[in-house]
């Protein structure tokens, strides 16, 4: 066929997987009900991709639904759990791998979780050791095969690819030192080419394996994997897989796709292999300097519309780029497809209003309607290139046009661009992103604010009670007026004010009571951003997120935090700390866009914050939390990127911090403990304290910073608020110990991983008492 996707998302439209999934692990519905609701989806699938267009034969509709993720799929089709998983077996095993199970069922860890490439999806990492034992059960991926051949459809199953698999795992705890995952790729491949014959028997006349570990160099420990053992491995993986089997056996043709980057050195490597097509990212990626040997007996699936962002294509340039890909290549054949698959889009833009009854609101409306193209409407694009392809442009010449002329209404808008806001980021100097000697503001700091060794405070949010959550949603609904929210937001601050006076806690929060999510509440007050009210895009499981749409130059029209932070600060004598989400993490949970580069998107955002961060110093707050977690997230994955990018986004971050005077006290906190590529960045924020994740790894990353010459304030997490246990005085106590033998205990502070929101108070209550009993502890002995 002519046009593909890659994947399509998976949760529904409605989000009805979500909503099964979270019923069943209630158990309010049985298995029977739960795999019911996920074949209607899938059958809901198959009927729209058809319906907008993709061929219902040879494979061009991808079979990529999951219960939960695909990774995890892969380690249940190929009997790889790890043993604390034995003994259970079909969705009991499935789920407890992906969410733990405990009391009567047993205490079991769940897989961890880390993030798919450079997306905001997360999958669950394999456990693999020399000991793991692989043993197909194809059963979850040959049954929609047959349930779609039921429904006359060819379907074209999603595997992830051997080497990209055990690329993606770690080694199991209790594999030897040094050991290599990728080791195992001989043992592995057998059952994969049982995969690939079941599938055939079941009608798959295509099979798509994804090897995009092959455009990541963050996936390889380089001390023991290089790019060349990977490029090695792909080779034999799909000698073994596509030429052996081959031979003897009737299998699916393989389309090999690499998504979310550059082939790169990597393009005579799948050259090489026997595949029949190799699916690339032309979005991410560029085609090859010469035609590539071995090419022209394969297709190439010409990733051209951007399975990862939501705009819509400007389908001329693409017919142009995809007309250049069979003389660049050298393939024998072309088709259309997405970048990468599309489960990290919202389904449809159709359903969206943005229209809030204002003249703006109305445009804002019809323009982001043009402009934005979700699945569905991605899907209909590369079935019109498809076609553009087949039948020639003039077949299409409508929808080329209208493609046309929505890209260059979006470039016209108001709003795109502003002149005010293009302004300022021209006129940014180089002290603009500087602030004092970092000693000086210790001294001023350590004045204005006479905190004691090992000061104690929070990450910012406390629990988002039933109570907030309603009266937001009511609020929402028009149910409750502003004021009587405003004034329930009021209340739930005082209250959180007081047990932490109570608690004696020395840095306070306010709690975030207001916010319903760290990037979309400043995405709402901010200009040039939209939110959606049904954009859902998977996160990890049932979990999702709508990401907000950064469409136009960022600026603030007025304070967003500082009455809420001025607030809670005049109902007590501590510092309060004004919080705000950092630009690398706003725009790393949005869909940016695409016509500037993300380099003066930041800086946009930087001023914004900047902005807020001098106002909340003139109202008062001592100390201001700039967050970024999601600093390492948008790390390019080849390390030739990485300086590039790290240069302006610890920029976009001076820039948000360094309007104050020296004795305000600016914090950061990072959400993970694995900092081994971004040290140097983390130190380059120049923030005065950081707080970290280090419950888990028992304080670990304390040294190292240390080892690292980091000589800022640092708050190690002392628990992990992931878990509702509660810490024993001991257990923190013991974790500060750990840290003051390695850190000058002046610079340490005590907190937890990670902010409260998730939790209750029934655990947090206890916990920070706990936590605050240890922090007087360790303080008596220095
Ligand atoms: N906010 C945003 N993006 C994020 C995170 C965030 N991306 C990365 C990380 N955090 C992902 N983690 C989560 C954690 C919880 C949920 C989603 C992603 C979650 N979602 C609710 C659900 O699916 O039921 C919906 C929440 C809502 O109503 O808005 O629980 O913190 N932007
Ligand atoms: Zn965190």
């Amino acid at each position: 066929p002519a046009a593909t996707v890659l994947g399509y998302p998976r949760i529904g439209p409605n989000r009805e997987l979500k909503r099964a999934l979270e019923s069943f692990w209630a158990a309010r519905t049985d298995v029977p009900a739960l795999e019911d609701a996920a074949a209607t989806l899938r059958t809901r699938t198959r009927a729209r991709l058809a319906e907008l267009g993709l061929a219902r034969t040879g494979g061009a509709v991808p079979e990529a639904s999951s219960f939960y993720d695909q990774v995890l799929d892969a380690s249940y089709a190929l009997g790889a759990l790890p043993a604390r998983f034995d003994g259970l077996a079909g969705l009991d095993l499935y789920f407890a791998a992906a969410r733990g199970t405990s009391g009567d069922a047993g205490e079991r860890a769940p897989l961890e979780m880390t993030k798919w490439f450079d997306t905001n999806y997360h999958y669950l990492v394999p456990e693999i050791g020399p000991g793991t034992t692989f043993r197909l059960d194809a059963s979850r991926f040959v049954g929609p095969v047959r349930e779609a051949a039921a429904e006359g459809l060819d379907t074209r199953p999603v595997v992830v690819g051997p080497v990209t698999y055990l690329l993606l795992s770690k080694a199991a705890d209790d594999a030897p030192a040094g050991f290599e995952p990728l080791s195992r790729l001989g043992d592995l491949l057998p059952v994969y080419a049982e995969l690939l014959r079941e599938l055939r028997a079941a009608g798959a006349s295509w099979v798509q394996l994804d090897e995009s570990g092959l455009v990541a160099d963050h996936l390889l420990d380089t001390a023991t994997v290089s790019p060349a053992d990977v490029h090695a491995a792909v080779k034999a993986a799909y000698r073994a897989l596509a030429t052996d089997l081959a031979a003897g056996v009737d299998r699916p043709a393989i389309l090999l796709q690499a998504s979310y980057g550059d082939l790169g050195t990597a393009w005579p490597v799948v050259a090489a292999t026997d595949v029949e097509a190799v699916a690339v990212d032309l979005v991410r990626g560029a085609l090859p300097a010469a035609p590539v040997p071995g090419l022209e007996t394969k297709t190439v699936v010409a990733g051209v519309v951007d399975g990862h962002n939501i705009w819509r294509a400007d389908l001329g340039a693409k017919a142009d780029l995809v007309d250049a890909v069979a003389a660049a290549t050298g393939a024998g054949a072309v088709a259309v497809g997405t970048s990468t698959s599309l489960q990290h889009v919202p389904h449809d833009v159709e359903p969206e209003s943005w229209d809030d009854g204002t003249a703006a609101g109305a445009e804002l409306d019809a323009n982001l309607h043009a402009w934005l193209a979700f699945a569905d409407q991605k899907v209909g694009e590369v079935v019109a290139l498809g076609t553009a392809l087949t039948d020639g442009r003039d077949a299409v010449a409508d929808v080329l046009a209208a493609a046309s002329a929505a890209v260059a209404g979006r470039r016209d808008a108001a709003g795109v661009r502003v002149d005010a806001v293009r302004a300022r980021t021209a006129a940014l100097q180089p002290g603009d992103f500087e602030r004092g000697a970092h000693a000086e503001r210790v001294t001023a700091q350590r004045e204005r604010l006479g905190l004691p060794a090992l000061p104690t405070t929070t990450i910012g949010s406390f629990p988002q009670t039933v109570e907030i959550r309603r009266a937001r949603a009511a609020h929402a609904r028009g149910e409750l007026t502003t004021d009587a929210y405003e004034q329930a937001m009021r209340d739930e601050i005082a209250r959180v004010v007081t047990l932490q006076e109570e608690l004696g806690l020395d840095v306070l929060v306010h709690g975030e009571a207001e916010r319903n999510d760290m990037v979309q509440y400043f995405a709402e007050l901010l200009d040039g951003f939209a939110v959606t009210t049904n954009g859902w895009v998977q996160s990890y499981g049932s979990r999702c997120t709508r990401p907000s749409i950064l469409w136009g130059d960022v600026s603030r029209p007025e304070p967003m935090t500082v009455r809420w932070a001025q607030y809670a600060q005049s109902l007590t004598e501590k510092p309060v700390k004004g919080m705000l989400t950092g630009p690398v993490t706003i725009m790393a949970w949005s869909f940016v866009r695409d016509d500037v580069p993300l380099a003066e998107t930041a800086n946009q955002i930087g001023l914004a914050l900047r902005d807020e961060v001098v106002d909340l110093e003139a109202a008062g707050i001592a100390v201001v939390q700039v967050d970024e977690p999601a600093l390492r997230e948008l790390l390019p994955l080849r390390q030739a990127d990485q300086a590039a990018y790290l240069d302006w986004s610890v920029g976009s971050f001076r820039l948000a911090t360094a309007g104050v005077r020296p004795d305000t006290q600016v914090h950061t906190h990072l959400c993970y403990s694995e900092f081994g590529e971004v040290i140097g960045a983390i130190d380059g924020l120049d923030a005065d304290v950081t707080s970290i994740e280090a419950a888990r790894s028992r304080m670990e990353v304390v040294p190292e910073l240390q080892d690292a010459g980091f000589s800022r304030g640092v708050g190690p997490g002392v628990y992990d608020i992931h878990s509702p246990r509660v810490p024993s005085v001991a257990e923190v106590t013991e974790l500060l110990e750990l840290a003051v033998k390695s850190v000058d205990p002046n610079l340490l502070w005590v907190n937890p991983d990670c902010g409260l929101k998730t939790r209750g108070y029934a655990e947090t209550t206890p916990s920070l008492a706990h936590l605050v009993e240890a922090a007087h502890a360790v303080r008596a002995t220095l």
